[in-house]
């Protein structure tokens, strides 16, 4: 692995890639998974590179969603577990009677055990013996889907009833809403598919979404079920979509007023 100097400015962004770069090597990612985090960063860096009032706000109606559900499924593709393992995990553990589910798009039965391995290494480290990881051995399919994201297990996906769906493409998102799933979508695109067809999209890099989220579980932790209702239905996901793309439009307009546009993050 090529080292990143620490005084680098594009310090944090190059040390994303190299875990990228490295859960590819590792067979956790697909190529096409370095592509899509390309597509992440650019929509980072139009965004400023930080967790906005909308990705809190986001959030805290994900973490009401998923304190209320009975079958919570947070979902892990190549991405996830090459940059958020341990956190994925930790929010797991956060959630009573969750459930981890591998699904991927460009499946194989050896990388889904790969990232089971991967999930089941971070939780050993953190010293979680008690979480369900459901990875190869499918045994149900979604209906409405033809790709392999179709392929998932009765015990998670196929009998959730709010599935977190951090980066993907946007076919399952709506497939799991024609079953009528609550979506928590993360995904840096606001433009997306999956973040228009969730009832909950928290557009921000995952690095930051995951940390934000686990904190506003413990927030809602003792919260009651009137509360949370309360907080889930106050949240309108199209709304919140339209300021986080005011937010870029805003930042690019002063940006564009700037004599010689100077960006942090360039
Ligand atoms: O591991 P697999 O086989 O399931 O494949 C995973 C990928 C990501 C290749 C697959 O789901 C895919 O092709 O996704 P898309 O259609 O490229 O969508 C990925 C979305 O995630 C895009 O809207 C990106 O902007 C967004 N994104 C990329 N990196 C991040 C991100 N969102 C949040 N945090 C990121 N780090």
């Amino acid at each position: 692995m090529h080292r990143i100097p620490r005084d680098h400015p594009r310090y944090e962004s190059l040390m994303l890639r190299q875990k990228m770069v490295r859960g590819s090597e590792r067979g956790l990612a697909v190529k096409e998974g370095l592509l899509a985090h390309g597509r992440g960063e650019a929509f980072d860096y139009l965004l400023g590179e930080r967790t906005s009032s909308e990705a809190k706000a986001a959030a805290r109606a994900a973490a009401a969603l998923l304190l209320m559900a009975k079958r919570p499924v947070l979902s892990v593709n190549g991405n996830v577990a090459s940059l958020v393992p341990g956190e994925m995990v930790r929010l797991a553990t956060a959630l009573p009677g969750s459930v981890i589910e591998v699904n991927l798009f460009h499946r194989t039965e050896a990388r889904a055990r790969a990232i089971a391995a991967e999930l089941g290494s971070a939780a050993r480290k953190l010293g979680v013996r008690q979480l369900l990881i459901l990875s190869d051995r499918t045994d149900a399919r979604l209906p409405g889907l033809s790709s392999d994201r179709a392929k998932c297990h009765r015990l998670g996906m196929f009998s959730a009833d709010v599935v977190l769906v951090p980066l993907e493409d946007g076919d399952r998102a709506q497939a799991l809403k024609r079953c009528g799933k609550k979506v928590v979508a993360i995904d840096l695109n606001p433009l997306s598919r999956t973040a228009r067809a969730a009832d909950v999209t928290i557009v921000d890099n995952v690095v930051r979404a995951l940390p934000e989220l686990i904190r506003q579980v413990g927030a809602l932790r003792t919260a009651s079920p009137r509360r949370l209702t309360e907080i889930a239905g106050s949240f309108d996901n199209r709304q919140n979509l339209g300021r986080a793309l005011g937010r870029i439009l805003r930042r690019l307009g002063r940006l564009s007023r700037e004599r010689v546009p100077s960006d942090r993050s360039a």
